[in-house]
């Protein structure tokens, strides 16, 4: 019923979504949540100059339009919540005004601002005070890039507010800094829990930018009177949920074991476990994974992977060829394909920036004296069979740094919907690997809201309703598991032993 509904707002690379969530109460006291998507709307990165933006206030616009779309529907949520990709922010000025356009992840300005940072501060110093993979995207690299550019955004800006929290200042008029999108900017301390006001002063970037972190399931304020008034609608309360998305769909991980490996399988691909705490060792920071704020006090620990951004990409370049191959037609062509004629390393940094993919894919191949793809299909599975195998690779470092053995893996996110991806994995794992939820950001997001709503006590009976709620389809090893094995020690080799 509409008095119970929720509002999910779950943005990502390419696209973005607003769906309502509803408890619904079964016979026998069983309660069931049931997701609808009310709205979709594409998301598409924006070059202008030598700069790479994304285009904030077109997806203001479309947020409202979910909103208004919600009512109209005749849902009437009781809440909202927004969760988006990491690491991007927007800049406030003393009159509480946007500051130009904020930068997309992939924006060129961070090229070799890693190792530029880390000759000041040291590797395992930058480390041990951010917890994270030191990627180029990290908000403290493309801060930096700004103050070498001498950006002048950076001396008017008073606030910096990362996209979830952007999104819902412009939405509430009100300014928090959610705690799981903090943890990804490198600039807050995992063990001292407070942000690094002595690394900014290092590097040049104002500590006054920063709020205080607020816990997920937090609420943030209604919409203001504007926004109401502009869509007719009442004084939705908006909260901040785990608004980083891939914190928001661990959160929706239907595992019974507390100890579960998963994958999020989207654009990016982040494969780890959850832990109470951060994971700071030195061999953590070797195996290059990421300790990230999550929901219900954990930290996931977790290797960030290119992900299927590879295929979206080479697809993309197919589609505006005119080749118009589907989806379901270009699975069944890798699937049709010769297994392992050649492999990438998926994290190669050439495949990180957008266009000519297709060419980055076969260049890889021919410098390491592979076979080089032909086919959509040949490329397509060369891009699959090279992620199972990373995510075997990720899997086992996982197991390595934590001493658990995973018996299987959870795979959630936009990503199980391509189901050879999920089989292929299954048998580089030799494990099962239990698919679903899809919508597993969306669902977070909704969880979170339940939680601050007092309708869900907290995150193990929020899974439970997520497991009595979504399918999950096994995917089991096909038997012949063996087969996988040459490829793997092929793969580990193009890696040059990196982890
Ligand atoms: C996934 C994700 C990853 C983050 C990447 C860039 O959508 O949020 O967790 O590393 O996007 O922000």
């Amino acid at each position: 019923g509409g008095a119970s509904a929720v509002l999910a707002f779950d943005l990502g690379a390419s696209s973005g979504r607003a769906l309502i969530g509803e408890l619904a109460e079964e016979a026998g006291g069983l309660r069931t949540l049931r997701v609808t998507e009310i709205h979709r709307f594409s998301n598409r990165a924006i070059h202008v100059g030598d700069h790479l933006h994304w285009d904030t206030l077109r997806l203001l616009h479309e947020m409202k339009q979910g909103i208004r779309q919600a009512f109209k529907l005749g849902y009437a949520p009781v809440s909202l919540g927004i969760d988006t990709w990491g690491v991007d922010f927007g800049l406030l000025d003393a009159n509480g005004e946007l500051i130009g356009n904020p930068y997309h992840y992939r924006d060129p300005q961070t090229e070799g601002l890693i190792d530029e940072v880390a000759s000041l501060v040291g590797r395992e110093e930058l480390f041990r005070q951010g917890g994270l993979q030191l990627m180029a995207f990290n908000t403290i690299y493309q801060l930096y890039a700004m103050r070498k550019a001498n950006s002048p955004k950076l001396d008017i800006a008073k606030t910096l507010l990362l996209t979830p929290d952007l999104l819902a200042y412009l939405l509430t008029g009100v300014r928090v800094c959610e705690f799981t999108m903090a943890t990804t900017t490198q600039l807050f301390h995992p063990e001292r829990r407070k942000w690094n006001t002595e690394l900014m002063e290092r590097l040049g970037i104002p500590p006054g930018l920063f709020l205080d972190p607020i816990r997920p399931g937090t609420a943030i304020g209604p919409l203001t009177p504007a926004v109401q008034a502009e869509l007719g609608v009442p004084p939705v309360e908006v909260i901040a949920v785990g608004t980083h998305d891939t914190e928001s769909a661990v959160a929706a991980v239907p595992a019974e074991d507390p100890e579960f490996a998963y994958l999020v399988c989207g654009t990016w691909s982040l494969l780890g476990t959850e832990l109470p705490g951060p994971h700071l060792t030195p061999e953590t920071m070797e195996a290059e994974f990421s300790n990230e704020g999550g929901v219900g006090d954990t930290y996931q620990l977790l290797k960030n992977i290119m992900g299927l951004w590879i295929l979206q990409e080479c697809k993309r370049e197919w589609d505006e060829r005119g080749a118009e191959i589907s989806f379901e037609q270009l699975v069944a062509e890798a699937e049709a394909s010769e297994p392992f004629r050649s492999l990438i390393d998926p994290d190669d940094s050439r495949f990180y920036a957008p266009g000519g993919m297709n060419e980055k894919v076969r260049s890889y191949c021919a410098e390491t004296g592979q076979a080089v793809p032909r086919t959509e299909g040949e490329t397509a599975r060369c891009i699959l069979e090279s992620l199972a195998l990373r995510y075997r690779q990720a899997l086992e470092l996982a197991e390595g740094l934590t001493g658990r053995s995973f018996m299987a893996l959870h795979m959630v996110g936009g990503g199980i919907q391509n189901k050879l991806l999920c089989r292929m994995t299954a048998d580089a794992l030799n494990r099962p690997v239990h698919a679903g939820p899809v919508e597993a950001s969306a669902i977070g997001n909704m969880l979170l809201q339940l939680i601050a709503l007092g309708r869900c006590a907290d995150l193990a009976e929020a899974r439970r309703l997520v497991a009595a709620s979504f399918p999950v389809e096994t995917h089991r090893p096909s038997g012949d598991s063996r087969r996988w094995n040459d490829p793997y020690e092929r793969f580990k080799k193009l890696r040059g032993d990196r982890p």
